[in-house]
């Protein structure tokens, strides 16, 4: 395939994301790579089968696309479409935090792209500004289904990141959709607060705090938010807003949500808070720089020839 590797956007747990050129069409895209000895290494080969499998049969605007995938003996590539305006993350970190109208924008395409992968059983389960994009019109696309699993009820494993944990996973009681939900809420606190409610240098801690289950809310926050975040970071998940008979429908009817056109941002008429800058479709000035480890790409060198791990990626072509 005549691709070529222009630009390093980011690193994942077990891979890299490259900015690529097409050189036929001229059209960028995000090529994510991974290593097959390290997905094994690190037991992610059912991860990262169902992450492929999921993102090849959705289609939804605030969902990052997925062109193909392929493989060599050495790694797992997913060609994804490019999304130019960066993390998320970085917008938030650079403002510090958001207004109430802001956060409201990106929590409502958050809470429609959480309903329709709902709607088809699947649970995404790492909400983070880091595994959110905007795209060069400032919409929400949503990256890394690499947690992501289609459900009846309920499933066991533990992944995520700490700060976002709902109360069910910490304590291996099973957990569904209602992880989303909880999710939503700590992600709506950072984006309000510039800060997640639960923190702490470590792991336990977070544990610990998000199992107590207080939230010092600042005084600065809406009265609505407030009362929304109450209810969606519930530990009861039985009781916890979205999780409850009418589902999202509760979520978006609450009154913090009032006056969001639902259908408009769904066709992207509503105009987003932020713009992100760009020169040309390949502009990878909204994305940090971050060094690529010589020593790692001197490992793929060194592998063995042929591929000791074909029977088990048989799916991702
Ligand atoms: C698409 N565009 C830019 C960065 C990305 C990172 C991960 C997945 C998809 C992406």
């Amino acid at each position: 395939m005549q691709l070529c590797y222009l630009f390093g956007l980011g690193t994942g747990t077990f891979g890299r994301v490259y900015l690529t050129k097409f050189k036929t069409t001229n059209k960028f895209y995000a090529m994510k790579v991974l290593k097959k000895s390290e997905v094994v290494r690190l037991k992610q080969v059912e991860h990262i089968l169902s992450e492929k499998r999921i993102l090849a049969n959705i289609r939804f605007p605030f969902i990052v696309d997925l062109f193909c995938t392929f493989q060599d003996d050495h790694n797992l590539h997913m060609l994804l479409e490019y999304v130019v305006g960066g993390e998320l993350f970085t917008h938030l970190r650079r403002a510090g935090r958001f207004t109430n109208d802001m956060t409201r924008f990106y929590a409502s395409e958050i809470v429609l792209a959480i309903e329709y992968l709902h709607a088809k059983n699947i649970i995404y389960r790492d909400l983070k500004p880091e595994n959110l994009l905007i795209d060069h019109q400032g919409h929400i696309k949503i990256t890394d289904f690499g947690f992501a699993k289609t459900v009846l009820d309920r499933t066991w494993t533990l992944c995520g990141t700490p700060e976002y944990l709902a109360p069910e996973i910490i304590q291996s009681r099973g957990h569904g959709k209602a992880v989303d939900w909880w999710a939503l809420g700590i992600l709506i606190f950072e984006m309000l607060a510039g800060y997640p409610p639960f923190f702490d240098d470590n792991s336990f801690g977070i544990y610990e705090k998000i199992l107590a289950g207080k939230v010092q809310f600042p005084a600065h926050f809406d009265p609505l938010a407030k009362d929304l975040l109450k209810r969606l970071l519930v530990g009861d998940r039985s009781k916890r807003l979205g999780n409850l008979k009418s589902g999202s429908e509760d979520v978006k009817r609450h009154k913090w949500f009032r006056g969001v056109d639902w259908l408009g941002l769904l066709d992207k008429s509503v105009r987003a808070p932020i713009i992100p800058p760009y020169h040309h479709p390949g502009d990878t000035g909204n994305f940090e720089k971050y060094t690529i480890d010589l020593e790692e790409d001197n490992d793929n060198r060194q592998q063995q020839s042929g591929d000791p791990y074909q029977s088990l990626f048989l799916d991702f072509t």
